[in-house]
């Protein structure tokens, strides 16, 4: 059973025995969490670009961007059937219901003074938001975070612990490095609302606004390594985007006056063209221009210089090709790549289950602690004592081993030289065991290996503490890596299992698959090579265990089919669930004293 399924039945065993309703409530909510898609915040400094990142993410160009200072009130994106319904949520326990404006926009007037709105709950019927929510919220003066409570109500609206997101998606402006402050304060707040580098993002945003080069890239990639390199606690990566472009590309922004517009600036002679965009407000004004005032200033609001400059070089006649060339030049991403807000989202969405659990386990962990009476004493401390680290639930959190162990450096618990430290950083930003060790494929398994000595060694120094118990959670992972791929098939003392027949194809299009996880991606190079049961499901053991594996393998393809986004993904999951599934059947039967 994995950590999210024991968490729901400790949740429904809690219920049960509790006599306080409100208890029980808090509970209740916890379990309703685990079944709700991932809660992503997006927060940052006024203005940093927040709720333009949301518009890109969302396809849609609902959340007002450039509303004054700020964008005043926590506003959630959540799927729901009735596309477009608002819940506006007050301070007094009301709920006012309106719709979004024509064109998928928040309206202007919500229909309740601004100061009286505790959060916006907006319903999209968009097949993004099956898998996470995301929430939009005020640009943060940052003094005002040294109050955790402050800090909580400004990312979701409310300060109760209960009502938290589960990862969080940090917009920083494009800087040349991090001052102490910036950092403290960034560190401040991850921490106040229960952030960790597992589920944390920074985005560099902006990254075009520099101006003073021709392409922003090269230096907004070496500027986001550096900025890892001073964030790498507190964040699994540091992404650069030019935010922009990416909800321009997203939500379809340029209409035909737009394209034409374009077209007529193509057909500027170049030194001409250069002079205009030089300031862009003589791209509205000057009487050079070609471009009507309204034209060109929907132009500078979707495109500003550099997108301007790019669309005008790149774009044929082709919408459509001008669409993709603004998504790749935005550095959005897709899919699963790495270094790209894309992959973040991805980090985050192959993980939810993960982080979903930890999230159960801090407010249930909360919940054990809240005052109580009577019978609920006992029920709390038995609680607290299925969340101990030891337990299934908490250990069986192994995904996010890694992650733990960053976290122990950060504080200070766990104590690692220069070379190990970096090892550790390169083993969490990454899920390919290949980029994780920094080694060609083949390499793994020795590089693994050579790596478990010292971890080893440091788990020894540090035993009895801390960080000895997450140097040890390292060290698993490396043994994990360092097994060699495929078992031999050793003397025939268990009785063999006859292989289970397998899909080629489908195995091959989950493996060239970037959302597949890599110990699921390392299961399916059993599956396919394996010479008989025991070795498709990759341990050297009898029937019964080669049944338990297969059943578990069945379902976790069987789950990951849910989650895949392709249909042929999705079905080639399900001929891998369906061969372990015939391959736990068979091995059970082989084990029945009944049968051969
Ligand atoms: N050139 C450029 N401008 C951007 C980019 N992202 C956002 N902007 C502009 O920056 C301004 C602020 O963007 P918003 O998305 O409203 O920023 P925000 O963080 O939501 O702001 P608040 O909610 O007011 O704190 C708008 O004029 C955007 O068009 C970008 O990548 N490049
Ligand atoms: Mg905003």
């Amino acid at each position: 059973m994995n950590p999210s399924d024991r968490l729901r039945d400790l949740c429904g065993t809690t219920i049960a025995k509790l006599a306080d309703p409100g208890l029980r409530d808090r509970v209740h909510q916890v379990r309703v969490r685990l079944d709700a898609p991932l809660k992503i915040a997006v927060a940052g400094a006024v203005s940093s670009g927040k709720s333009t990142l949301v518009n890109a993410l969302l396809g849609l160009p609902v959340a007002p961007v450039d509303a004054g200072e700020c964008t005043r009130v926590v506003t959630q994106y959540e799927y729901g059937p009735d596309d477009g319904r608002v819940e506006v949520e007050c301070e007094d326990g009301r709920t006012v219901v309106t719709r979004l404006a024509p064109g998928h926009r928040l309206p202007a007037d919500l229909g309740v003074p601004i100061d009286l709105v505790r959060r916006v709950r907006v319903h999209l019927a968009s097949e993004a938001l099956r898998a996470i929510t995301v929430v939009d919220t005020p640009g943060m003066n940052t003094t005002t975070v040294e109050n955790e409570r402050a800090a909580r109500r400004m990312l979701f609206g409310t300060d109760q612990d209960d009502d938290h997101a589960q990862a969080l998606i940090y917009v920083l402006r494009y800087v040349q490095a991090f001052d102490d402050t910036t950092l403290a304060e960034f560190r401040g707040l991850t921490e106040a609302c229960g952030m960790t580098c597992v589920n944390t993002l920074a985005v560099l945003s902006q990254i075009d606004r520099r101006g003073d080069e021709d392409d922003p890239w090269p230096t907004a990639r070496r500027l986001a390594v550096k900025a890892y390199a001073d964030l790498r606690a507190s964040v699994f990566d540091v992404v650069p985007v030019i935010g922009l472009l990416a909800e321009t590309a997203g939500t379809g922004a340029l209409g035909p006056a737009e394209l034409d517009g374009l077209a007529a600036l193509a057909a500027l002679d170049a030194a001409d063209l250069e002079f205009l965009l030089l300031d862009l407000d003589d791209l509205a004004d000057s009487p050079d221009s070609p471009l009507a005032p309204e034209v060109a200033r929907r132009l500078i609001r979707h495109l500003h210089r550099y997108g301007l400059r790019t669309a005008i070089t790149h774009s044929a006649e082709d919408p459509e090709a001008l669409r993709q060339t603004l998504l790749d030049k935005s550095g959005f991403g897709v899919g699963a790549r790495t270094g790209t807000v894309a992959g973040g989202i991805a980090h985050f969405a192959r993980r939810a289950d993960q982080l979903k659990a930890l999230a159960a386990i801090t407010q249930l962990r909360r919940v054990s602690r809240a005052p109580a009476f009577g019978s609920d004493l006992a029920v709390l401390d038995g609680l607290a004592a299925e969340l101990d680290e030891t337990k299934p639930i908490a250990a069986g959190l192994h995904g996010l081993r890694i992650f733990a162990a960053v976290e122990a450096v950060a504080r200070g618990q766990l104590v690692l030289a220069e070379d190990m430290q970096n090892e550790l950083f390169q083993l969490a930003r990454s899920d390919d065991p290949a980029e994780q060790l920094g080694v060609p494929a083949p390499e793994v398994p020795e590089a693994a290996r050579r790596a478990t000595e010292r971890w080893r060694a440091r788990a020894m120094i540090e035993r009895g503490r801390v960080g000895g118990q997450r140097a040890r959670d390292v060290l698993g992972v490396l043994e994990d890596l360092a097994a060699p791929p495929v078992l031999q098939t050793q003397a025939p003392i268990f009785l063999p299992v006859a292989p289970a027949p397998v899909d080629g194809d489908a195995v091959r299009r989950l493996l060239a698959s970037p959302l597949v996880p890599a110990e699921d991606r390392q299961a399916l190079a059993h599956l396919i090579a394996g010479a008989d049961g025991a070795a498709q499901v990759g341990i050297a053991a009898g029937p019964p265990d080669v049944a338990a594996y297969a059943a578990a393998l069945s379902a976790r393809f069987r789950s990951l089919s849910h989650f895949l986004p392709f249909t042929a993904d999705r079905r080639a999951a399900e001929s891998v669930s369906d061969s372990y599934a015939h391959l736990a059947v068979t091995a059970v039967q082989k084990g029945s004293p009944h049968v051969g």
